[in-house]
C-alpha cells in the first residue's frame, strides 16, 4: 500500500491559534456540587470510568469533568422521559488505567444498573470493558479511546466520539516524512493498546513513504528511566523520534533525549498533546510536535463556551472534556429521542443519532465511530501548543484510497 507523501491539509490556522492558553491546572479544582433528585423524579445512573488515580489521574479528572458538567446541564433541563422528569446521576469509578480493574468496576456499573456508560479513557480499559457492556446490553461511549479495535468488535453497544489511530496514524506518518522531511524515523511503543497500536500506524505510514525505521524500541506506560532505549536510538541518527505513549512518560523522554544529546524531533500522539506534557518537559518541550484526534477548541462550534463554564467550575481543559462532555450529552440525546431509558430502546436511535455537539456534528458510521472527525498538528510554541494544521479524516482516507 502507498500512501501519499503530500496530503492535501487543510491548513486552517497557522498562527495565533492557541489550543491551551497559558493558565494551567493551577486553577481552582472546586469540585460541582450535585443537587438532589427532585422530589417524584426518575433516578438515571451514568457510569463513567478513568483512571482518577495514577500518573495519567489529570486526564481522568478531565474527562470526569465533562461528564459531570453534561450531567448538570441536562438536570438543569428538568427533562421528561418516557412521560416521567428524570434526574441523572453520574456514578464516576477509577479503573486506575487497569486492564483487570477496569472489568471488575465495569461488572460494578452494569450491578448498579447504569444506563450508559462514558469511558474507559485508555483504549487497554476500554476495549474488556466493552465486552462487559456489550453482553448486559448497556451502550458505552468513549471520548478518548482511540485503538480501531474497540468498535471493530462487532459490538453494537459501542461508540467513540473523535477519530481513530488508523486515522491519526496515517496523518502523523505523513508529516513525519511528507512536511517534516524526516527520512530516518525511530520509534518507541509503550507497549499499551493505545500506545503500541498508534507507534504501529504511525510506522506502517512511514515505511509506505519510502522512510526508514532506524529502531523501533519497547517500553511501559509506568517507566520513569528511557536512557537505555535512547542510547540504542542516538546510535541510530534518526531525524524524527515518535513515542506511542501517554503525557507522563513521554514528557521524561523528551528531557532524558536532551539530556543525552540528542537532537532529533520529538512526537506523540493525542495521548501526549497535553498542557501537562507541556508542563512535565518544561524548556524541552519547545518545538515539540503532537496530534490530537479532533479539531482545535478554537475551531469547535461552541466549545467556546463550553471551555469557560468547565473551567469556572473545574480545571483547564487537558485534553478530552469536550468530546466527554458531548459523549454524555449525546446518550442523553438518544434517550430523549428514543423517549426511554431503556438501553434495548435507546441504542437504536443512539445509532441513528445527529447531533450538534460543543466539539462538531456527532454521527456514527456502522461500526460506532465518529463519521467525519479531524486530526489537528501542534507544535508546542512559547510553551503553548499551537496549531499547525488540522485534517478531516474524510480527506485523509480518501487521499489514501487515490494513491492505491
Ligand atoms: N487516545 C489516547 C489516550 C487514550 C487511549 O486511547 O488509550
Amino acid at each position: 500500500m502507498k500512501y501519499s507523501v503530500a496530503l492535501s491539509l487543510t491548513l486552517i490556522a497557522a498562527v495565533g491559534l492557541s489550543a491551551c492558553g497559558k493558565k494551567d491546572s493551577s486553577s481552582s479544582s472546586a469540585k460541582s456540587a450535585e443537587s438532589a433528585p427532585p422530589p417524584g423524579s426518575q433516578v438515571v445512573k451514568i457510569g463513567h470510568v478513568a483512571p482518577l488515580t495514577g500518573a495519567i489521574a489529570h486526564l481522568g479528572k478531565d474527562n470526569e469533568n465533562g461528564a459531570r458538567l453534561a450531567i448538570e446541564d441536562a438536570n438543569a433541563k428538568g427533562l421528561t422521559i418516557g412521560g416521567k422528569k428524570v434526574f441523572f446521576q453520574l456514578v464516576s469509578e477509577d479503573d486506575q488505567a487497569d486492564a483487570k480493574t477496569a472489568t471488575v468496576v465495569a461488572q460494578k456499573l452494569v450491578d448498579a444498573k447504569v444506563a450508559g456508560i462514558i469511558g474507559h479513557l485508555n483504549s487497554g480499559t476500554t476495549i474488556p470493558a466493552s465486552k462487559i457492556y456489550y453482553d448486559a446490553g448497556i451502550p458505552q461511549i468513549s471520548g478518548s479511546a482511540t485503538n480501531p479495535k474497540y468498535t471493530q468488535q462487532g459490538f453494537k453497544s459501542a461508540f467513540r466520539v473523535m477519530a481513530n489511530d488508523i486515522q491519526q496514524g496515517l496523518v502523523l506518518g505523513n508529516f513525519i516524512t511528507g512536511t517534516l522531511h524526516a527520512k530516518r524515523v525511530a520509534i518507541v511503543d509503550d507497549g499499551t493498546a493505545y500506545g503500541q497500536g498508534l507507534a504501529g500506524e504511525v510506522e506502517k505510514t512511514v515505511k509506505s513513504t519510502g522512510a526508514t525505521v532506524v529502531a523501533h524500541e519497547f517500553t511501559n506506560d509506568k517507566a520513569t528511566d528511557f536512557k537505555a532505549i535512547l542510547t540504542n536510538i542516538k546510535g541510530q541518527s534518526p531525524d524524527v523520534i515518535f513515542h506511542g505513549g501517554m503525557d507522563a512518560t513521554g514528557a521524561p523522554m523528551l528531557r532524558q533525549m536532551r539530556e543525552l544529546g540528542i537532537t532529533a524531533q520529538f512526537m506523540q500522539g493525542d495521548g501526549g498533546c497535553t498542557p501537562e506534557f507541556i508542563k512535565l518537559a518544561g524548556e524541552a518541550a519547545n518545538g515539540y510536535k503532537c496530534s490530537q484526534a479532533g479539531l482545535p477548541v478554537n475551531l469547535m462550534p461552541s466549545a467556546q463556551d463550553f471551555k469557560t463554564r468547565l473551567e469556572a467550575k473545574f480545571k483547564p481543559v487537558q485534553l478530552y472534556a469536550p468530546y466527554v462532555y458531548d459523549a454524555t450529552s449525546v446518550l442523553i440525546a438518544a434517550m430523549q429521542k428514543a423517549d426511554s431509558v431503556d438501553p434495548a430502546k435507546y441504542i437504536p436511535a443512539l445509532t441513528n443519532i445527529s447531533y450538534d455537539g460543543v466539539t462538531g456534528k456527532i454521527e456514527f458510521d456502522d461500526r460506532g465511530d465518529i463519521r467525519n472527525g479531524f486530526i489537528t498538528l501542534y507544535e508546542v510554541k512559547f510553551g503553548n501548543l499551537e496549531v499547525l494544521s488540522s485534517q478531516s479524516t474524510t480527506d485523509a482516507m480518501k487521499a489514501v484510497i487515490k494513491t492505491n
